[in-house]
């Protein structure tokens, strides 16, 4: 069906980047766009940017010159690549009746709502946006990153370096003494342990009986290695005052090893609501991000919604104190070398993204977390693309895959980072570490993938 065009009032193609960024009165946006078949390439952007704005597919009276103010505009287009971009007034965003402050759920239902089901647009993801200095001061911000993480764990604050984590695993399944006992065993020679994304209150395995196993294993272990714990408790939940009921139960049971206790949010399928639940009633916690879900618009294979990178950069506007960014092409999940770039733009103080150089203003950072499919092996080579670990890395199947104990797959983990940061070859630093060596044994596919000839070297013959 023929489409109103509205390119005269929803694009202005002399606009320019520069002066844009440096108004600071816009949030700006890029995106990969195609047109559904029979529609131009600007009359169907500025439809797009009109529903994603002040308009709608028809003119209405009620518009007034005020409305016309506030527009958002396309203001670059290239068709051969596909990729527009639009400039958000900053007006046009939803603030607090409590505080005044932004929300990225208003971001989200603009910059990527309604113009998700559009006809004329057969696809449309963003891939880039740039908050101007006084929106992004708007935004809660982490309130704990993992300085308080290594403060905790007795490392200097700056450069602590590497904090070795598993998941409870098996995902599901574990009654309440199995979980504290696998809890234990792993924090005998680990750092830091997470509820895996769908544990809560099953059950099987009820909170209240649970966390109290929990917190006993963490006293343990702290007595037997003379190190702190970290413990990540998902209270994720549909009801704000259900996760505020976790959270409180969580906290109490801890008393006064509470600091130590991170909570953990499924942020995707939660929704910012959910996030910023956490963050603004529990800004003494770190704040674990857990994305479960977010394939479903984040995929590579897929054209819709926004990539991972938006989704890590989003999370450090709502005040995610660390979230997951995949493992970069090291690990099980989709992903490749270049999504370092997903933990350079939430840890550092400016960076430069696929279109956008973000500057943060000193908002605290938010930590990379690297999870799924990762073990010993497979971590020197993490590292060395990441160029610092500088992060929390959660290995279930590395911990609890490992041929001896939970333990030595947490040490095998350090032991890891130690390789690495040494400069050392692996094969040659597991001929002094056994934890490491018997990770060769423990993952033998990740062995004769990446260490070729491991066996001989290490004199494995089995
Ligand atoms: C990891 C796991 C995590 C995934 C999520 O288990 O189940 O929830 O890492 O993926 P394992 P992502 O270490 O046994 O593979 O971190 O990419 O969001």
């Amino acid at each position: 069906m023929a489409l109103l065009d509205q390119t005269n009032r929803y694009s202005d193609l002399s606009l320019n980047e520069d002066e844009l960024l440096a108004g600071g009165n816009h949030i700006l946006v890029a995106y990969t766009m195609e047109p559904a078949e029979g529609y131009g390439y600007l009359e169907a952007a500025a439809h797009f940017a009109a529903e994603s704005s002040t308009g709608t597919n028809v003119e209405v009276s009620t518009t007034d010159d005020f409305t016309k103010g506030v527009d958002a505009l396309v203001y670059e287009i290239d068709e051969a690549k596909g990729i527009m971009k639009i400039a958000y007034p900053n007006e046009l965003f939803d603030r607090n009746v409590i505080d005044g402050r932004a929300m990225i759920v208003s971001f989200l239902t603009l910059a990527i709502g309604n113009n998700q089901g559009m006809g004329d647009i057969k696809n449309a993801q963003m891939f880039d946006f740039y908050v101007p200095p006084r929106m992004l001061q708007l935004f809660d911000g982490p309130a704990k990153d993992i300085s308080d993480m290594w403060r905790i764990l007795g490392r200097p604050i700056k450069d602590g370096g590497y904090i070795a984590g598993t998941i409870i695993k098996p995902k599901l399944g574990l009654r309440p003494e199995p979980f504290a006992e696998a809890a234990y065993q792993f924090w005998l020679g680990g750092d830091f342990i997470k509820n895996d994304e769908p544990q809560g209150n099953q059950v099987f395995c009820p909170m209240k009986k649970v966390i109290p196993l929990v917190y006993d294993a963490m006293k343990r272990a702290q007595d037997e290695t003379g190190e702190a714990k970290l413990f990540s408790a998902n209270i994720t939940a549909d009801d704000h005052h259900e996760m505020c009921a976790r959270a409180d139960y969580v906290l109490e049971t801890f008393g006064p090893d509470a600091d130590k206790v991170a909570f953990l949010v499924d942020g995707y399928v939660g929704g910012p609501g959910m996030v910023t639940t956490a963050r603004r009633n529990y800004p003494n916690q770190y704040l674990h991000y857990h994305r479960a879900g977010h394939g479903a618009v984040t995929s590579p294979s897929s054209k819709r919604g926004y990539t991972a990178f938006i989704l890590a950069k989003m999370s450090r506007l709502m005040g995610a104190s660390g979230i997951h960014v995949g493992t970069m092409g090291y690990g099980k999940m989709e992903g490749d070398a270049s999504d370092k770039i997903i933990a350079y733009m939430i840890e550092r103080d400016e960076c430069q993204g696929p279109v956008y150089h973000q500057k943060w203003y000193g908002m605290k950072p938010t930590t990379p977390i690297i999870s799924g499919g990762m073990n010993a092996l497979r971590l020197p080579g993490f590292f060395e693309n990441l160029g610092h670990g500088n992060v929390i890395n959660t290995s279930g199947g590395g911990s609890y895959g490992h041929i001896d104990s939970p333990a030595a797959g947490a040490i095998s983990l350090r032991q890891a980072y130690d390789c690495w940061k040494q400069g050392a070859d692996p094969i040659e630093y597991a001929k002094e570490h056994k934890e490491f060596a018997r990770a060769f044994e423990s993952f033998e596919h990740d062995a004769d993938a990446l260490y070729p000839g491991w066996r001989d070297k290490l004199g494995v013959h089995k």
